[in-house]
């Protein structure tokens, strides 16, 4: 079988050539309610009439619940623990980020798509309801992995500071509140979380935790495993383990984008790899700040079979 994803463009150069300023916070649009960046908004129509194929492996996430990690994870599966073969290309080239757009020379995600070859590795932060209808229809195995609303705020807080295509986030007190709201790159966490629960028994959905991940790496790696129809010997999932840990991953030019030049993503202060802990929020939230935040999660999430760690 082709090495997934290996067909895909190398369009790096591409981004090497963006003007900086180009880059700079595009604002929000609702596109059906949920506000995305405007090129992204601009472009939804061809993205929302993407034709998926059977093989495509689509992974699934609200921002910042461990995307990254889950695709390196699955990329190293798909390749039998070979990490010369995962080491092939930076991640974002690896795997094609659905509905990404950028300015010119940079192809869109479905640019880049549609010139793969299958099987294909595919990446969205869309809400589940905002999903091409052609993943459905061709019944595509999804991975959705979902994490903690308070770390995931604080890693969405540093990480819109250093990239350079999002709204300046502001301070941490109007953040808390703009995330409550819903009121980022692709809307509210709890609409999120849940449109993917309630969705991941009508189709082909694997639906994990950040938590879990952190809590027992090799369990949740053998659950993929289990998905994807691999069936690895456990030297192979302790090399996986090792060579997607948080450390080993943060060295690694290949998943921690340091080849994303700085003008869109400024790692001079913050790093994309940045803390990869499960409670951070408590160095962030002030108490009232995790009153009132503790108040709406109870209201938004009643009713729903749906809970999270905050701490392990
Ligand atoms: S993005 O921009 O939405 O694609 O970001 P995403 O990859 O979803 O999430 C980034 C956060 O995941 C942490 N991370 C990890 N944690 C533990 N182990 C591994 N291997 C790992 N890889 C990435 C990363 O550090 C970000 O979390 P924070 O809390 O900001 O550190």
């Amino acid at each position: 079988m082709e090495t997934p994803g290996a067909g895909s463009p190398d369009f790096s150069e591409s981004l090497q050539q963006v003007p900086e300023a180009t880059f700079y916070r595009f604002p929000l649009v609702p596109v059906h309610g949920v506000p995305l960046m405007k090129p992204i908004a601009t472009s939804w129509e061809r993205i929302e009439k993407f034709q998926a194929r059977p093989d495509d492996l689509l992974i699934a996430t609200y921002p910042k619940a461990g995307t990254t990690w889950m695709q390196e994870i699955v990329d190293c599966i798909m390749n039998e623990g070979d990490v010369e073969k995962t080491g092939r290309a930076p991640i974002h080239v690896r795997f094609s980020f659905l509905e990404i757009c950028f300015p010119p020379p940079v192809p869109s995600g479905i640019d880049v798509l549609e010139a793969t070859a299958s099987p294909r590795l595919v990446r969205t932060h869309l809400p589940y309801e905002l999903v091409p209808e052609s993943f459905w229809q061709q019944k595509c195995k999804v991975i959705y992995v979902a994490r903690n609303a308070k770390d995931s705020a604080v890693s969405y807080y540093h990480f819109e500071q250093i990239n350079k295509t999002h709204p300046d986030p502001g301070t941490w007190d109007e953040y808390v509140v703009k995330f409550l709201k819903g009121e980022m790159a692709w809307g509210s966490w709890f609409s999120h979380v849940l449109g993917w629960w309630n969705a991941r028994d009508k189709h082909d959905i694997l639906y994990l935790f950040y938590e879990d991940m952190k809590e027992d790496p090799k369990r949740e790696i053998r659950k993929v495993m289990k998905f994807l129809g691999k069936d690895l010997s456990e030297d192979v999932v302790e090399k996986i383990h090792q060579h997607t840990s948080f450390t080993a991953m943060k060295e690694n030019p290949m998943t921690n984008y340091s080849s994303v030049p700085s003008s869109l993503l400024d790692q001079s202060e913050v790093s994309f790899m940045r803390k990869g802990e499960v409670g951070d929020w408590m160095n962030h939230f002030t108490e009232s700040q995790n009153k009132i935040f503790d108040e709406e999660y109870r209201k938004r999430m009643e009713g729903s079979t749906l809970t999270f760690r905050c701490k392990i």
